[in-house]
């Protein structure tokens, strides 16, 4: 079974990936955010923003495909909770979209994302500051307050996990639910 802080976790992806705040995913969403979270680091370079509006749309096409159980092209929050129950067919999505995300964090290339840069996409994404910055203190930053690429890709696969609980992401829903 999902534990609860997974559930919890899967709620406030929802309702982050909503981006147009009207109670359904659809395409529209994910274009949406694509945009806002490229714009987020504007100095990364024309492969990272291209992967991630790239991860977007594929996280969008996996979703539709998978969930849409009453076909009517859009994702329902109680289509949505199915992503918890079932998650290995959303592994090779989110392995591409933590990539990515991770990519644009790091657009110097160095290996580290910089806790500005952190700062910036997850606040694209939607996740509120308190949030964001006990997350990145959870990852354990190092010299020059940044953590390894590798660190967030493996903490936002995480995630996903929906047997995981104690995990740096579930500072991302301390205080956000119920
Ligand atoms: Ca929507
Ligand atoms: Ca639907």
């Amino acid at each position: 079974m999902p534990t609860t802080k997974a559930n919890d976790r899967v709620e406030l992806v929802f309702s982050l990936f909503d981006a147009d705040g009207n109670g359904v995913l659809e395409p529209e969403d994910f274009e949406l955010m694509g945009k806002r979270v490229i714009a987020a680091v504007p100095e990364a370079g024309d492969n990272a923003k291209s992967g991630m509006l790239d991860a977007f749309r594929g996280y969008w096409e996996t979703l539709v495909r998978e969930l849409d159980a009453d076909g009517d092209g859009r994702i329902s929050p109680q289509e949505f909770t199915a992503t918890v129950l079932d998650p290995q067919r959303f592994d090779a999505t989110v392995n591409e979209f933590a990539d990515a995300l991770a990519a644009m964090g790091d657009p110097d290339g160095d290996g580290f994302v910089e806790r500005p840069h952190f700062t910036a996409l997850m606040t694209a994404i939607g996740f509120q500051r308190p949030n964001i910055d006990a997350l990145f203190d959870a990852f354990e930053p190092v010299d020059g307050d940044r953590i390894p690429v590798i660190t967030w890709a493996d903490g936002i696969r995480d995630y996903y996990r929906p047997e995981k609980a104690g995990i740096p992401g579930d500072h991302l829903t301390a205080g956000t639910t119920r």
